[in-house]
């Protein structure tokens, strides 16, 4: 059974008490999951770990945590920036251990733009800083999970062609890093059904959202081109036991209830 999860970026802008009433309300009607965004007005602390604490693992709902992205990137050639980016991610996990949560989701890294001068330092740089973050999580027993970005944000992992030499190199490593499968991010780049049949087993948790095909506008379920009930029977197929993340930023009660249907 796929369970239903919201993510708190539809209500980033509230303060996390007014957030966090807004999804007790959305409990009631089906969704078993609560992703938590650790960034902006958001990021946690011990009062918001327990805050989110009492609000939800008290009443049954699990939960995941984002880990920051503004100004993150964890393929950063300056050492200085680098440095500054993974004491932020370190603290993402070190307080995210006490949410108990499914996994810790995080975003690649992004192109240098003297990328060309430099050839596969970025890339390489990436590598590093994803063991680095394995190693950590993996003291605490979290897992951790890599997202698909989309076009045409110069990520250095978008397509499942990225993914294959990723985890080409990582090996090893990468048997411990999942991946959350962003659908909506997928449909951009024209690859949710391939991603799903290359990567089925690695698919530890999942975000979805609707767009046009062109543009990331994290659209509710049903706004968009996503043929849904399609993308639900490949889920399915794959035996997926994570939970399905609503990222829309508006329609949320809409997105429910049509995901509902379809599960
Ligand atoms: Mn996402």
């Amino acid at each position: 059974m796929v369970r239903l999860g919201i993510s708190t970026l539809f209500c980033l802008s509230k303060p996390l008490p007014d957030a966090i009433k807004r999804l007790e309300h959305l409990n009631r009607i089906g969704v078993s999951h609560v992703e938590v965004v650790d960034d902006g007005p958001h990021e946690l602390s011990v009062r918001r770990v327990g805050m989110l604490r009492r609000a939800f693992l008290d009443r049954n709902i699990s939960l995941s945590v984002h880990a920051p992205f503004t100004d993150i990137n964890i393929a950063s050639i300056s050492p200085v920036i680098r440095s500054a980016v993974m004491k932020r991610l370190r603290k993402s996990i070190e307080i995210s251990v006490q949410l108990d949560p499914e996994c810790w989701v995080f975003h690649p890294g992004i192109r240098s733009a003297i990328g060309d001068a430099l050839k596969g330092l970025d890339w390489k740089i990436n590598l590093k800083s994803t063991c680095e973050l394995l190693d950590l999580a993996g003291k605490y027993g979290l897992r951790i999970a890599i997202e698909n970005v989309p076009d045409p944000f110069p990520f250095l992992l978008k397509r499942v062609e990225d993914f294959e030499r990723f985890y080409g190199v990582l090996n090893a490593y990468g048997s411990e890093l999942g991946i959350a499968f962003d659908i909506g991010h997928a449909h951009i780049n024209g690859q949710v059904d391939k991603f799903i049949e290359r990567f089925g087993s690695r698919i530890i948790h999942i975000h979805v959202h609707d767009n046009d095909g062109s543009a990331d506008t994290h659209l509710g379920i049903g706004f968009g081109s996503i043929d849904w009930a399609d993308v639900i029977r490949a889920i399915k197929e794959i035996n997926y036991r994570g939970a399905l993340v609503i990222e829309s930023k508006d329609n949320i009660e809409g997105s429910i209830q049509t995901l509902k249907r379809l599960i």
